[in-house]
């Protein structure tokens, strides 16, 4: 049986799995369900994109799944083998899973998005408060970014969930401002927006 990813396209999360899938050569079916769909809720009672199937085993979580898929699948390697570089991998992981979902995603633009209140309005309190973390947040990751790729100098998963969390921020505006100052993270975005799974993913 084929893999399979559920989730719905705008997801970061979801585009991490999906772009892992493609760096790796992985022939995959996507089905594009929202949050706390049936099926979605069949694999994760949290109802949260993504989840996956393969040969009747069911994951959840977005780390797991293109760790899952790194490692079941032949392919190019997406973490490091070198014992340091692969923590200092894992740790950029984590970071972007936690941290960088968190303030970029869900305390920024899920406001924008979704949380306003019945006039319209987005909770600008929640918003400012985040855009004061993201002068620190876009620093380190211009300064991770310097060797080619996110910690280091070969294409790993660290920026399978990157790659999407930067190419939602862009369109946002404190966080395209911030985007803007750093001119390592363009040229590194512009050059991940040329892979063929940055263009598959797309929409
Ligand atoms: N830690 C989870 C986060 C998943 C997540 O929050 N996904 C969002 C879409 S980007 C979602 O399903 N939100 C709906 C909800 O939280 O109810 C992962 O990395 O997979």
């Amino acid at each position: 049986m084929t893999l399979e990813i559920i989730g719905f396209p705008i997801s970061n999360t979801v585009r991490a799995t999906r772009i892992t899938a493609h760096e790796k050569g992985v022939e995959y079916t996507y089905t594009p369900s929202k949050p706390h769909a049936d099926d979605v809720l069949a694999v994760y009672p949290l109802g949260k994109v993504p989840v996956m199937r393969h040969d009747g085993f069911e994951l959840f979580e977005s780390g797991a799944i293109c760790r899952y898929i790194d490692q079941a699948f032949d392919g190019p390697a997406l973490m490091p083998k070198d014992l340091k570089q692969n923590a200092t991998i894992e740790s950029w992981v984590s970071a972007a899973t936690t941290a960088y979902d968190k303030e970029i995603l869900r305390n920024y633009i899920v406001e924008y998005i979704t949380n306003k209140d019945e006039d319209g309005n987005v909770n600008r309190y929640v918003i400012d408060r985040t855009v004061k973390k993201f002068p620190q947040l876009f620093a380190m990751l211009n300064d991770a970014v310097k060797d080619g790729f996110v910690g280091g100098s070969e294409f790993t998963l660290a920026d399978c969930h990157i790659i999407p969390i930067l190419a939602i921020a862009q369109a946002f505006p404190e966080s395209a401002e911030e985007f803007g100052k750093h001119s390592a993270l363009q040229d590194y975005l512009e050059r991940m927006s040329e892979r063929e799974s940055f263009k598959a993913t797309a929409g």
